[in-house]
């Protein structure tokens, strides 16, 4: 069934609280906590509870959710202090644009200048 937990993602083993997360912040329907490898002196990761591979299939299934989980790097750059200076939220989507975890991830980064168009 759409957006159940798979066996072998180490997102949803974060989700339940089977796998140890940095700072995670556990919501009613999301969890946030930190990169393991971060690219900024903030880079925060939001997830939904629920897995979808990616962000299209998030949209798709549930928008309810999608905007949850964009309101939720709304409240990760305001805990981090970082929502003044502009953060970036990104949605890698599919391994042609970086993506390497199939549970869809919204990065939240912050605490340095970023560069347009991006890398
Ligand atoms: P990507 O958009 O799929 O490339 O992002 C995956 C991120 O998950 C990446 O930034 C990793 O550093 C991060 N991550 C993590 O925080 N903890 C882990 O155990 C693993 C990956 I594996």
């Amino acid at each position: 069934m759409a957006g159940e937990a798979q066996a072998d993602c180490l997102f949803c083993k974060i989700v339940a609280g089977e796998v140890p997360a940095p700072d995670a912040r556990a919501r009613a329907t999301t969890v946030a906590f930190r990169d393991i490898n971060p690219q900024a002196p903030t880079h925060v990761l939001v997830v939904p509870r629920a897995h979808y591979p990616n962000a299209g299939a998030l949209a798709a299934a549930d928008p309810r959710l999608t905007a949850e989980v964009l309101r939720a790097t709304a409240e990760v750059a305001a805990q981090e202090r970082i929502d003044g200076s502009g953060y970036r939220v990104v949605l890698n989507t599919g391994s042609g644009a970086g993506q390497t975890v199939f549970h869809v991830h919204a990065h939240v980064l912050g605490g340095r200048g970023f560069e347009w168009p991006p890398g």
